[in-house]
């Protein structure tokens, strides 16, 4: 089935083969937490001569599309790296451009999302959002907030050391109150105080586009997590890719370190 679904890939009937992947990969155990670096938008562009925005609002396209599959799939949580602590540093245009993607997915799919049963969340920091990004993905969580399917978790202005150092001070913080013994403080306590506290870790990591980093992207939480790298640039992804990473997470043994 594996090479099945990598010969047909690129195939006109790419998407009757994947119907059938689906079927067969929802007989294997679902990976209850998938995260996504979401990579090659800008390249995607480049290749085509187009300015990098039009990469950025395919791969928006591409993020509808594969909600709608993990949904599909019973996944519970599918964290998606949207921006990183790293970008402000891109040209102000492109960031610019960048914060209103939030406004305008949520302007096309948020009926969607509601009626699907998804969870819509953020995690990073919302402090130095535009305003107009922060209250259109506010009013998407609030409005999603009863909802039981899909946690659907935008990383929005996340770094992963950041995040840590951060929890470390509310830590100490809490210690110094006497709200915490040092003594308690264990692996269950430190991600207690993650901003994926109510999420489980990942059980797969899908990065596209050909980069075999982790670019300070959840580096706690994908400390067991099956890692799983593309070439395929973010706006290429498709249905059968996301099957194809879960079906060889399926093959891989999951020893935690044992035997
Ligand atoms: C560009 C590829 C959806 C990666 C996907 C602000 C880069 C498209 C959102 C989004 C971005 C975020 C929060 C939310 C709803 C949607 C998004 C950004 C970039 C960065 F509540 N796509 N998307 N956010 N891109």
């Amino acid at each position: 089935m594996l090479n099945f679904l990598k010969r047909t890939r690129d195939s006109k009937k790419s998407s009757d083969t994947a119907i059938s992947a689906k079927d067969d990969i929802m007989k294997g155990t679902i990976p209850s937490h998938i995260a996504i670096i979401m990579d090659g938008n800008g390249r995607w562009a480049n290749k085509r001569s187009l300015p990098r925005m039009a990469g950025h609002h395919e791969g928006m396209k591409v993020v509808r599309k594969i909600t709608k599959l993990a949904n599909e799939l019973g996944v519970q949580a599918l964290t998606l790296y949207a921006f990183s602590t790293e970008n402000w540093k891109r040209p102000k245009i492109e960031v610019d451009f960048l914060m209103k993607l939030p406004e305008e997915f949520l302007a096309t799919y948020l009926p969607e999302l509601v009626e699907k049963n998804v969870q819509v969340r953020v995690m990073g920091d919302k402090d130095r959002l535009p305003r107009h990004t922060l209250s259109a993905v506010n009013k998407a969580i609030k409005e999603t907030e009863k909802n039981t399917g899909l946690i659907l978790n935008f990383a929005l202005n996340y770094g992963s050391r950041t995040e840590i150092i951060q929890a470390i001070k509310k830590i100490a913080d809490d210690a110094k109150e006497h709200k915490l013994n040092i003594d308690q403080i264990d692996e269950s306590v430190l991600s207690d105080y993650l901003m994926t506290n109510a999420l489980q870790d990942p059980d797969l990591l899908i990065r596209t586009s050909g980069e075999i980093r982790l670019s300070n992207f959840m580096l706690w939480q994908l400390a067991y997590t099956e890692l799983w790298f593309t070439d395929v640039l973010w706006p290429d992804f498709k249905e059968v890719d996301f099957l194809q990473a879960i079906a060889d997470y399926q093959q891989r043994g999951r020893r935690f370190g044992g035997i």
